[in-house]
Parts: C-alpha cells; structure tokens; sequence
C-alpha cells in the first residue's frame, strides 16, 4: 500500500497545537512525512512528543497567529521561499456561539479571518507554489456546518460553506497544475472547539443520540482520511468534501 505513504513529502499543517491538527501531524508523522507545523504559539511540546513517538524526526515550528491573516500571509510566503511543501492542511480553526441578533460585528470579523481569511492567507502562496512545481495536496479542515446551517454560530456556518466553496474553485483552477483540492467535514469530536455543547448535558445527549456511530469522534477518527487525501491514494480525488462523521449526514 505504498500509495498511502507520505514518505519523502513535506506536510505544512496549520494550528497544529492540538485536537485534529496535533492528531493529523503526529499522523503524517507515522506515514513518513516531514512536518511545519503552525500555530499561534510556540507551546507545541505535546504535539512534537506525539510525532516523536509516531517515528517522526524534529518538526520545525512556524509562529503565526490566525486571527491575523497579514501576518500568516507573511509567514507562508517565508516558507514558501525556502521549503517546497507537498502537503498544506488548513486546519487553524475556531468558533463563537451566540444568536446572530447578539454577534458582535468584532465577532464575526474574528471567526471570518481565523477560518476563512488566514486559510486563503496561506492557500493562495502556497497552492501557488505547488501549482508551478506541478505537484501538491492541499487538504482543508471544513465541517458538517459546510451543509448545515448550524445552532446560533452564525460566522462559523458561514466560514465553513466558504471553505467548502474555496476547495471547489481551487480544484478547478489548480487541478490542470497536478494539484488536488480537498476538505474534509468532521462530525461532532471531542476537542476544545466543543468543549461547551459536551458541558451542557441536554445538548451532549441530543448530540450524540443523533450520530448513528452513537459516540462523539476523537481526533485520531479524521486521520485516516487526512492521510489518504494527502497521498497518492487520492491522486484522482478532487474537489470532494469528505464527511467524517460518524453518519451524522446519513441520518
Ligand atoms: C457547534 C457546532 C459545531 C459543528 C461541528 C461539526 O459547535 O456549535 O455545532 O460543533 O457542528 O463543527 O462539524
């Protein structure tokens, strides 16, 4: 299954420090990848542990905070000056929960340039860069609220269908370039993201009894699909948004 390895590929993943992205770079890490990891800071320890013991060698670290995509769009084109990167995952997230009424125009502004803005910020010189190499695989972290309208997270509905639509338009414009452009769409996982709908016991339950899996995902549930769509496994995927969920959208 040499198809799946990602030995030899150097695998950019941003907001790395933990949940999904600490989870998919220890998971690179494991296929044979080579990793860059950023983050808004530098306490990545764990996530350079988990890699480590995944047989991964030392990691280098690029600091860059999401919720300033100035700043991220200066530090991916430092990169890209001096590293051939293989692999992009847009994985930085975030998301704030109040009913549209009560978000904050500072609010919306926030979650719109942590999800959406910085994930250009670092997609449009690195793709770029691939583009030309012919060559790359870019995988961005997109969610069930990429079809769904969500609970009063108004910004995050609406960063994450944008996402869903920038995969499709990069896909079509790079694809001729020999680079693929994916998302994946996890469910409900247990990371600090979701922290709040786990503390509150009536949306837990309402939650979970709604996934056909019948448990919430653990991050370690989205790597094998971050693994595949970063190799040449998926050569010919491209495009797709690919729900990892638990059947969440099945239901
Ligand atoms: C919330 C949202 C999110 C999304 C999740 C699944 O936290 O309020 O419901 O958790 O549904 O991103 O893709």
């Amino acid at each position: 299954m040499t198809a799946f390895s990602l030995e030899g590929r150097t695998a950019l993943v941003t907001g790395a420090r933990r949940g999904i992205g600490a989870a998919i770079a220890a998971g690179y890490a494991a296929a044979g990848a080579e990793l860059i990891l950023m983050a808004r800071d530098a306490a990545l320890e764990d996530t350079l542990e988990a890699i480590k013991q995944n047989g991964g060698g030392d990691a280098s670290v690029v600091i860059a905070d999401f919720a300033d995509p100035a700043a991220v769009e200066r530090a991916a084109a430092e990169i890209v000056d001096n590293r051939n990167v293989d692999i992009l995952v847009n994985n930085a997230g975030t998301i704030r929960r109040a009913p549209a009424a009560e978000t904050t125009t500072a609010d919306w502004q926030h979650v719109i340039d942590v999800n959406l803005n910085s994930t250009w910020a670092v997609t449009r010189p690195v793709g770029a860069a691939m583009a030309q190499r012919r060559t790359g695989k870019i995988v961005t972290i997109a969610s069930l609220l990429s079809f769904q309208g969500g609970i009063t997270v108004p910004a995050y509905t609406a960063s994450k269908h944008a996402v869903a639509g920038l995969t499709r338009a990069l896909a079509n414009e790079w694809g001729p370039a020999g680079v693929q452009v994916n998302a994946i769409a996890p469910g409900y996982i247990s990371t600090d993201n979701t922290t709040e709908l786990r503390a509150d016991p009536e949306r837990e339950v309402s939650i979970r009894q709604r996934i056909p899996a019948g448990r919430w995902g653990r991050p370690e549930d989205v790597v094998g699909a971050a693994v595949f769509l970063a190799s040449a496994a998926a050569d010919y995927v491209n495009g797709h948004v690919l729900a990892v969920d638990g059947g969440w959208l099945a239901r």
